[in-house]
């Protein structure tokens, strides 16, 4: 990466079913990300945290869940807005937004921030989907639902803070998944995202998948989001994440996808913003996801061995 990375903490925990996830930007930052960084070459700028009150300090007005089942989602809603000032910002000044999460939902400011004035697409790593709606969530949890949510889908289509107009269906790719919905199924049969499931990545081997997926994510933009839910990885190397599933990817995968983008940047140029979001310290052991976070953004942003 060339460009200075402007570090952005959104310490949010209002979109999962586990506390501690706010905590997450701290626990990489004291996991040497900075040493990290510089590393790889990187000169980072840490512009701190963006300020979330509590999810206990809340207005009492907002207590109940404001739109069909969607918990704090407008507590989401002002924070995804400013963290899309933060990403649109660091973007116009030249810099590469580097974001800390948090729990997922901080990826509808991410994607609004990235997309401003732009056609972007998106590489999301995950072992969900995040393709619920406050009508079709099982949960209410809006970590479930960013990527609906930067689609513009259903009750997200005529919000001001999630739907991301520069953001197109066909230029979306989904890659690891093992946990989907019932109801986000049908809803992504739907859509033109593109879906590779683990065993997509058992068959054709994770260099592969992830070349087609930077191919589609791509194709006529302007550049793209890398979207990396640290639950990607199986829950052996990454354990501090609210929302485990067994069967992830293996410590070497994740390092090989996202040195495959750093190629691809380094070559194409097409690297606009990275997310790492979900790790829970709380959950973590010895703060190894942390450590793991702070390593997979210096693979992504160009970290050589020789
Ligand atoms: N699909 C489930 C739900 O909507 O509640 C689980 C979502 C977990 C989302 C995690 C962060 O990627
Ligand atoms: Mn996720
Ligand atoms: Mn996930
Ligand atoms: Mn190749």
């Amino acid at each position: 990466m060339t460009k200075p990375v402007q570090i952005i903490g959104a310490p949010v925990d209002y979109g999962a079913n586990r506390r501690g996830v706010d905590m997450g930007p701290s626990a990489i930052r004291y996991a040497g990300l900075a040493d990290q960084l510089a590393g790889a070459d990187v000169t980072a700028i840490d512009s701190g945290d963006l300020a979330v009150p509590r999810a206990e300090e809340r207005d009492p007005e907002t207590e109940e869940p404001a739109e069909g089942k969607a918990k704090f989602l407008r507590e989401t809603a002002d924070v995804c807005t400013r963290l899309a000032d933060e990403v649109a910002g660091a973007i116009d000044d030249d810099s590469f937004p580097l974001v800390l999460g948090g729990d997922h939902s901080i990826a509808m400011g991410s994607l609004r921030g990235s997309a401003r004035d732009a056609e972007i697409g998106a590489i999301w790593f995950d072992a969900h989907s995040d393709f619920n709606t406050p009508k079709t969530s099982p949960s209410g949890n809006v970590h479930g639902m960013p990527l609906a949510g930067a689609l513009g889908v259903e009750d997200f289509a005529d919000t001001e803070w999630a739907n991301a107009p520069g953001l197109s269906e066909e230029n979306v790719v989904l890659v690891g998944l093992r946990s989907v919905d019932e109801s986000e199924t049908e809803a992504i049969r739907d859509s033109d995202v593109t879906t590779y499931t683990m065993s997509d990545i058992d068959e054709h081997g994770i260099t592969d998948i992830v070349e087609e997926a930077l191919d589609i994510a791509t194709d006529g933009v302007d550049g793209i989001h890398v979207s990396f839910d640290l639950d990607w990885l199986d829950p052996k190397e990454a354990p501090g994440v609210g929302t485990p599933v067994r069967g992830g990817a293996s410590y070497r995968e994740a390092h090989s996808a996202l040195e495959i983008v750093a190629e691809r940047d380094a070559s194409e140029g097409v690297l606009r913003s990275l997310e790492l979001v979900e790790v829970n310290p709380i959950l973590d052991e010895h703060n190894e996801t942390a450590e793991l976070a702070t390593e997979l953004a210096a693979s992504a942003l160009g970290k050589r061995i020789l």
